[in-house]
C-alpha cells in the first residue's frame, strides 16, 4: 500500500515506519495518524513481523501536532469527533514498538515516542512538551507518561516551562534507554529490533503485557497477573524449543505455537 505521509519497510522480522512530512518536521496530522495506524493494522497482523520501529528524519521525529490544522478548531469539534483518538491506538499495539528519536520531538511527537515501548535517541534529540506555550496542554498522554517515565519534578518543570530536555539528561532521567550518535541511531535500533523479533512472539507479548500491568495495578495484582501468565507459557512449543535448545547447546527456533 502507498502512503502519502509514512513510509513502511519490512527487514528480518522488523516493520520499520518511517514519519515522512519533512516540509513540516513530521507534525502530526488527522492523515499521518491515519495512515500510521493503517501500517500499524498491517504489521500487527503480519506473522512475519515481531517488532515495529517508528522513525522520523535526522531533524525531527516529529514537532508535534499540526498545529496549522488545529488553530481553528472548536470545542464542538473537537469534543464531537474526539479528535485525536485515533492517536491513543498506537499505545494500545500488542506487538513491541520502539521509537529511533533523532531531533525534534515535542508536543505531540513526545508523546508518540513516550507510546512506544522504549526509545532509543540520537546525541542531537530534544524532547519537550511545549504546549503551553500555545494556550493548551499535552492531550494524548503526555502528563501520565513523562511523569510516570522521570517522575513529578522534573515532568512538572518541562510542562510548566516548556524546556526541551537532551539527549543525555533524557537517559540518566529514565525518558530514553540508550543514546547512539545521529549515524548509529537506525542501524543499532533495527538490530535491537531483529534480536526481539528472533524471540518467541508469545513471550515478547506476554512481556510487555506484563511490564505495562505495573503502571495501571497494585504490586499484587501486577505480580498475580505475571505468575498466571509466566506459567501459561508452560503450554507452548516455543517454552519447550528454548529449553530445549539451551540443553542441546544450539539457537532455539521459535514458532510462535
Ligand atoms: N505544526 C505545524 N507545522 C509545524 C509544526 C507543527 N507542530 N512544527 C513545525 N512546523 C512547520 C513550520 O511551520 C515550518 O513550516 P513553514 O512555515 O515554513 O511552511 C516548518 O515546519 C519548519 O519549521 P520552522 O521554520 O519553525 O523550523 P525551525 O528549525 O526554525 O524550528 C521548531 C523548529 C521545531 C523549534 C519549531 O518549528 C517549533 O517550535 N515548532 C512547533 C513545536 C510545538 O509547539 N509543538 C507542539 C505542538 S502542540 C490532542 C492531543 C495532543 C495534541 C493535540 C491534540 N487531542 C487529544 C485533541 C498535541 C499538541 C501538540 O503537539
Amino acid at each position: 500500500m502507498q502512503w502519502d505521509t509514512i513510509l513502511l519497510e519490512k527487514r528480518n522480522g522488523v516493520g520499520l515506519i518511517t514519519l515522512n512530512r519533512p516540509k513540516s518536521l513530521n507534525a502530526l496530522n488527522t492523515q499521518l495518524i491515519s495512515e500510521m495506524n493503517q501500517a500499524l493494522d498491517q504489521l500487527e497482523t503480519d506473522p512475519e513481523i515481531g517488532c515495529i520501529v517508528l522513525t522520523g528524519s535526522e531533524k525531527a521525529f516529529a514537532a508535534g501536532a499540526d498545529i496549522k490544522e488545529m488553530v481553528e478548531l472548536s470545542f464542538p469539534n473537537i469534543y464531537f469527533d474526539d479528535f485525536f483518538t485515533l492517536a491513543d491506538r498506537i499505545a494500545q499495539r500488542r506487538k513491541p514498538l520502539i521509537a529511533a528519536v533523532s531531533g525534534y520531538a515535542l508536543g505531540g511527537g513526545c508523546e508518540l515516542a513516550l507510546m512506544c515501548d522504549f526509545i532509543y535517541c540520537a546525541e542531537n534529540a530534544k524532547f519537550a512538551l511545549p504546549e503551553v506555550t500555545l494556550g493548551v496542554l499535552p492531550g494524548i498522554g503526555g502528563t501520565q507518561r513523562l511523569t510516570l517515565a522521570v517522575g513529578k519534578a522534573k515532568a512538572m518543570e518541562m510542562c510548566l516551562t516548556a524546556r526541551q530536555m537532551g539527549a543525555q539528561e533524557a537517559e540518566k532521567s529514565g525518558l530514553v534507554a540508550r543514546v547512539f550518535s545521529q549515524q548509529e541511531l537506525l542501524e543499532q535500533t533495527l538490530q535491537a529490533a531483529e534480536k526481539i523479533a528472533e524471540k518467541s512472539l508469545i513471550s515478547v507479548m506476554m512481556i510487555k503485557e506484563s511490564i505495562n500491568r505495573a503502571f495501571e495495578v497494585s504490586l499484587a495484582e501486577g505480580l498475580r497477573f505475571e505468575r498466571r501468565t509466566f506459567h501459561s507459557v508452560f503450554a507452548t512449543l516455543d517454552q519447550k524449543e528454548g529449553m530445549r535448545a539451551f540443553i542441546e547447546k544450539r539457537p532455539a527456533k521459535f514458532t510462535n505455537r
